[in-house]
């Protein structure tokens, strides 16, 4: 078979993946119109023409605006249920989504809203679709901690709904130190922790994400490369880490991905995976990223297989649901 057929046939998960971040524009102007609200461009095509950036900022600015026409439960519904069809039609077995309520809350959506909306297509999707699914409640680090802890406070009557806490959103100048003590209660609440790190910041922040907040998985962490040893330790615990390659070249985190470091991290024993971030804005879901990179770098069948089956690994699926896939 093709590659491109390998790589739609092979049974693939997705641990790095914004629910904001998949909102297509057409389904965009179609939830604004219902709303009677408006997007500051004309049409779908003008839309398209702004999704070009130079840096992480510019791309926020751009998907927290369109973030804004989500106001009532049923959107968050259509949001995630477009989602889930999508990557269906990819062979997306598992699927641990971001959200972030505070980009809802401080508008005056009820968190409750999002939390339902979300969690019922979730629900839907793993009854209709067969997609088993975990869901991360990600915190914004430009907000300061305070509201962090408030939004783990709206978060405890769902605990059994979330998995893990995680940390997003403007990384330069937010460090994971920010966040210690928040991240302390959601451990002693029960959460998993999970954190940006490593994107645009330093490999610091990566080292501050494992000692401070004690994750078990690495959100990008590309910059771990410059500090060896990190590497080693990464390497040892087989500390997970989520790629997102057509995100971080449409970020200009790098320049052509053909300079994507995955192998050397492959050769440096680490368990890297692939995911999309970002889809509706960086140009591609699971496919279009395995293939993208596949491209890039020349990957073999052999190796696209490992990188299908990390996935699963660092997954929170159970043992013996991961052992069904490797
Ligand atoms: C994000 Cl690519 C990326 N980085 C940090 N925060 C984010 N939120 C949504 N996408
Ligand atoms: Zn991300």
């Amino acid at each position: 078979t093709s590659i491109q057929a390998f790589i739609q046939d092979l049974p693939k998960t997705e641990l790095h993946l914004h629910i904001e971040g998949t909102f297509e524009p057409e389904l965009m102007f179609k939830i604004a119109k219902r709303n009677n609200l408006t997007i500051p461009y004309a049409d779908v095509d003008e839309l398209k023409r702004a999704y070009s950036f130079n840096n992480l900022q510019e791309f926020l600015d751009i998907y927290y605006a369109g973030a804004s026409v989500l106001i009532k439960e049923e959107d968050f519904y259509d949001l995630t249920w477009a989602y889930l069809t999508k990557v269906h039609e990819q062979n997306v077995k598992h699927v641990e989504i971001f959200f972030d309520p505070q980009t809802h809350t401080d508008r005056d959506v009820p968190f409750e809203f999002v939390m339902n909306g979300i969690y019922r297509a979730l629900e839907d999707g793993e009854k209709q679709l067969g997609i088993s699914f975990k869901l991360i409640m990600s915190f914004l680090r430009h907000l300061d901690e305070a509201s962090a802890f408030k939004t783990l406070e709206q978060a405890l009557p769902y605990k059994d709904k979330i998995v893990a806490v995680g940390l997003d959103s403007s990384e330069l100048g937010n460090p994971p130190s920010k966040f210690k003590k928040v991240f302390q209660k959601a451990l002693e609440e029960g959460f998993l922790t999970v954190a940006h790190a490593g994107e645009e910041g330093p490999s610091e922040y990566i080292w501050e994400a494992l000692d401070l907040l004690k994750v078990t998985r690495i959100d990008h962490g590309n910059r771990c490369l410059d500090d060896s040893k990190l590497i080693k330790r990464l390497a040892e615990e087989q500390m997970p880490l989520t790629l997102c390659p057509l995100s971080n070249l449409e970020l200009k985190v790098i320049k052509d991905l053909k300079e994507y470091p995955l192998l050397k991290m492959m050769e440096h024993n680490l368990l890297v995976t692939i995911n999309s971030d970002d889809p509706a804005y960086f140009g591609g879901y699971m496919n279009e990223n395995f293939w993208g990179i596949t491209k890039a770098l020349n990957l073999s069948k052999t190796q696209i297989a490992e990188l299908a089956k990390n996935g699963f690994k660092a997954s929170c699926l159970s043992d013996e649901k991961k052992e069904a896939y490797l």
